[in-house]
């Protein structure tokens, strides 16, 4: 349900030259690799973006065996409609960020920066990753979603379940019959300063209910 990686800056990360000027290029490929070995015996995969990764295109989808999907989208299960979203359009009072969101969306953006050469690329993600993180070194400041915002797209989606990602801040929410879960971010070397993390839900459908556990992988 979005950043799955850390960064994307095009699908051409998979090339053979990514592997020369990108660092992140052998984890894209890894990772890619790993994915298409799952979809290869049968499974499906869906993959969301988040703002992280948003670039994440059809030679991506092509390569790994994945379905990209909108964000949000609806999962119906049992009956039950469940809103899957990255979480990142929930944190209002992130104007800044949001107003990013809006700009890099744009096909034209897209296009034009893809249009970079990959070492441009690269350079410039770095210089987007350091502001991020000069911009999040407080993370009592790091914008949280929006709980009227969650319930008003429950509301529209004729939802009473939502699940997303992005804040860091894993949880149940349980609000006038509506349930907001909020998956942890991965880091399973605990390579930024907490304890390795790793949440996973579990949805299990058996005859008539739906059995919802949160597990941690690390
Ligand atoms: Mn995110």
């Amino acid at each position: 349900m979005g950043d799955l990686f850390e960064a994307w800056i095009g699908d051409d990360l998979l090339t053979p030259q990514a592997l020369a000027q990108a660092a992140d290029g052998a984890c894209a490929q890894a990772v890619s690799a790993a994915l298409r070995q799952y979809t290869d015996r049968g499974h499906a995969l869906f993959v969301q973006h988040g703002n992280r990764d948003f670039l994440l295109g059809a030679a991506f989808a092509q390569t790994s065996g994945a379905q990209l999907l909108p964000d949000p989208v609806v999962l119906v299960l049992q009956g039950q409609r469940i809103v899957l979203t990255h979480g990142d359009q929930l944190c209002l009072a992130d104007h800044a960020y949001l107003r990013f969101r809006q700009m890099v969306r744009q096909p034209q953006w897209q296009h034009q920066a893809l249009a970079q050469p990959l070492a441009a690329r690269v350079q410039q993600a770095q210089a987007l990753r350091a502001a991020s993180v000069a911009a999040q070194a407080r993370p009592e400041n790091w914008a949280d979603a929006d709980p009227r915002e969650a319930r008003r797209w429950m509301d529209r989606a004729t939802s009473r379940w939502m699940i997303h990602g992005h804040t860091h801040r894993p949880r149940d929410h349980w609000v006038d019959g509506t349930l907001r879960q909020v998956l942890s971010d991965w880091d399973c070397d605990g390579m930024h300063g907490a304890p390795p993390r790793a949440q996973v839900l579990w949805i299990e459908v058996s005859a008539e209910a739906l059995h919802v556990s949160r597990q941690s992988l690390t």
